[in-house]
């Protein structure tokens, strides 16, 4: 194989003014910049724009991919395999998401990228709950979500254009894009995401075709790809997350396809997946309605009318289940439930009043 990336320069992997003020803040003029391009136990690759270098990682210092590093000067003779990662520049963002559904710690998938592309096969275990989590991962996130159905050359072309248009629909503002590796179709659709300097991310569940679709737009054989299994699910074939230059521009990161599919949703992030649910639940009667039984529920008066799909709803209260509630999140919610109250008390009274003005006027 060829080496992953050719020496891009510093601006190709995506520095700009900020990150060079970053940098200048740590105040030690030697230290130089590097991005992290792979992680390993102990170890780690860093680009610095000239070279790509390894370096061993301190375990108190956590480095992901795509994060900018401030690198000690190595010393002249040693030509730069000495150096050693001095300070990690403040991410613009993370790409999270909980190890295990029971709420185990936070693991780091990225940082520091842009859009977050979430692959998703058609012909294989394409599934629109995993779609929603991924989904809600990379709003919390705060990187735009693209979703890629891939190897839409595995169906018939009205197949690829109906599960385009249900997609749509679940994925709300994202974009939904349907392409194909072997047969090219679609690829060029994701130009616009694909520029000099910015920093996609590829997720999706093992076997959707992301290491072959980032072999097809760096136009080598970048990375190691292999065949689903007979019931079309992956063998886990990525074991680290790559970041790759491309020699077009832009750059992007392959992840390991996930098992587990817990996502450390804020709520934020769940709300923006499943828009229509959140807003349906603001009509329920209670601000803190549980939605089981409640009376005034709205969302079991959607299910009732047929307005809402019970899996949909179960999927949603799924999500909020796992989402971490923050000692300012409660807080915020009592605010607005207060605020709530107080409204429903005004409005009562004037109810009322308007009541007794009637009655006496009548
Ligand atoms: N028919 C078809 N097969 C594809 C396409 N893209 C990928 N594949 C095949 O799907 C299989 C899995 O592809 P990978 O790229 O290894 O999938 P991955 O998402 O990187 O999987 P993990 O690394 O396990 O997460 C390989 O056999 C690919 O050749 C496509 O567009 N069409
Ligand atoms: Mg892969
Ligand atoms: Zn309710």
């Amino acid at each position: 194989m060829p080496p992953i990336s050719a020496v891009p320069g510093l601006p190709a992997l995506g520095w700009d003014d900020g990150w060079a003020a970053a940098l200048e803040a740590l105040g030690d003029p030697s230290v130089f910049p590097a991005r992290v391009s792979r992680v390993d136990r102990g170890i780690c690759t860093v680009m610095t724009g000239a070279a790509e270098i390894r370096v061993a990682t301190e375990r108190a210092v956590e480095v992901a991919v795509g994060d900018w590093v401030g690198m000690a000067s190595p010393l002249p003779s040693a030509g730069g395999a000495r150096a050693r990662i001095a300070a990690i520049l403040p991410r613009r963002m993370v790409l999270r998401r909980q190890a295990d559904a029971r709420g185990g710690p936070l693991q780091v998938l990225a940082a520091n990228v842009d859009t977050v592309m979430l692959c998703d096969a058609l012909g294989g275990n394409l599934s629109l709950r995993h779609l929603e989590r991924f989904l809600a991962l990379a709003w919390q996130s705060g990187a735009t979500p693209v979703v890629v159905i891939t190897k839409c050359d595995n169906v018939a072309p009205a197949m690829a254009a109906e599960v385009l248009e249900v997609i749509t629909a679940v994925a709300d503002e994202a974009r939904v894009l349907v392409v194909s590796s072997t047969s090219g179709e679609g690829i060029a659709e994701l130009a616009p995401w694909l520029v000099p300097g910015r920093t996609v991310a590829l997720l999706g569940l093992s076997g959707a075709g992301k290491s072959t679709l980032v072999n097809v737009l760096a136009g080598a054989q970048v990375l190691a790809t292999r065949a689903v299994r007979s019931d079309g699910s992956g063998r886990h074939t990525t074991t680290h997350r790559q970041l790759v230059v491309l020699p077009g521009g832009g750059i992007v990161i392959d992840t390991p396809g996930m098992r587990a599919l817990s996502v450390s949703a804020a709520r934020e992030g769940v709300e923006h997946a499943f828009g229509d649910v959140a807003i349906m639940a603001r009509d329920c009667r209670y601000a803190d309605c549980s939605h089981s039984g409640e009376p005034g529920c709205a969302l079991q008066a959607a299910l009732r009318n047929g307005h809402l799909a019970r899996d949909r709803m179960e999927s949603w209260l799924k999500l909020r289940a796992v989402s971490p509630s923050s000692a300012l999140e409660t807080a915020r919610r009592q605010v607005s439930e207060r605020k709530q109250r107080k409204a429903a008390k005004i409005a009562d009274r004037r109810a009322a009043r308007t009541w007794t003005g009637r009655s006496s006027a009548s």
